[in-house]
């Protein structure tokens, strides 16, 4: 992962969380010298700037308790397309949110490139959460709860893109990591589509880096693009207050920075979502220093680099 040209993007989307705040993550991210780690490391970093969401005329839902699905579907929409064409060029891209809800417009566009590059997409999402209600099924209305469910192909997510998903993902193809909160409906749903999920209990028996390490040879074995979604209540809200949903019970710094360091040394990583991060929230900005430092280590920096050396 030398040497790389990396593409920021972001993308301001809160609307999604059910909470204002999250519309700041990608200044928390500059602030934090997200740029400046990366090239520190040796890599070349373009910052796009932020993108805005399309307008869309009003939709409605026979679940009463969805808000904000218009705004999903205009972020979706734009996001999407964005991605797309990222997907086609060889850089890697950052998108910087944001809520959740964005990784169904990246993912989705990231998608399309890896399709059209004969290559099979898998998705590592780092999260508390499962993210796989349905329309039907979220009791919140947070579409932040649903990108997941969405990106696999299930139905009734026809608003998001105004069309059918192209390219959904092979529900194996996806490992959910660190998940400590499921809602009933979402269980059901894991179960029956065949979703990798390693939750904290498996973590917390056999360490973080056995389930990782599994899902990286299966990723390696198939010639995969793996995209990375990163939610910041993956880690223990102890080290990261800085989000809406904290659920006790979350990774630890080193437990987080390890399963960063084994992704940049598997090299398989081509893409990255940062979300969920609300400064609003934050302590003197440790949150998005953390969230900083994090992608400093998929990005190669390490505590110690031993020449290789043969005895
Ligand atoms: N996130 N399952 C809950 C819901 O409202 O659907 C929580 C979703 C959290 C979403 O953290 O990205
Ligand atoms: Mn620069
Ligand atoms: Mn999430
Ligand atoms: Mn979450």
């Amino acid at each position: 992962m030398a040497g790389q040209d990396i593409v920021l993007v972001g993308i301001p989307m809160e609307e999604g969380s059910g909470r204002r705040g999250c519309c700041m993550g990608p200044d928390a991210y500059r602030t934090a010298g997200l740029e400046q780690e990366l090239e520190a490391l040796g890599h070349t970093v373009r910052d796009l700037g932020n993108l805005r969401k399309e307008q869309v005329a009003p939709l409605s839902h026979a679940n009463g308790a969805i808000k904000s699905l218009d705004a999903m579907a205009g972020w979706t929409r734009a996001i999407n397309k964005c991605a797309a064409n990222l997907a086609r060029d060889p850089v890697f891209p950052i998108f910087m949110g944001g809520d959740h809800a964005l990784a169904a417009g990246s993912v989705s566009g990231l998608a399309e490139g890896a399709a059209e590059a004969g290559r099979p997409l898998f998705v590592l999402w780092l999260d508390a959460h499962a993210d796989f209600n349905t329309l039907a099924s979220t009791q919140s209305g947070n579409l932040h709860g649903t990108p997941l469910a969405f990106l696999c192909g299930l139905g009734g997510f026809e608003t998001y893109l105004g069309r059918p998903l192209r390219h959904p993902l092979v529900p194996e193809n996806v490992e959910i990591l660190g998940v400590r909160s499921i809602d009933a409906p979402e269980r059901e749903l894991l179960l029956r589509h065949g979703v990798g999920v390693s939750d904290m209990r498996r973590i917390d028996e056999e360490g973080i880096a056995a389930p990782l390490r599994q899902f990286l040879d299966r990723v390696k074995r198939h010639n995969g693009l793996l995209h990375v979604s990163l939610d910041v209540d993956f880690l223990d809200p102890g080290i990261a207050p800085a989000v809406g949903t904290t659920v006790p019970g979350g990774t630890t710094f080193r437990e987080a920075h390890l399963v960063m360091e084994m992704l940049h040394d598997s090299g398989l990583v081509t893409s990255l979502d940062l979300v969920e991060l609300n400064p609003f929230l934050d302590d003197r900005g440790r949150t998005a220093r953390l969230m900083v430092d994090l992608v400093a280590s998929l990005f190669g920096r390490r505590v110690f680099d031993r020449p290789t050396r043969s005895f």
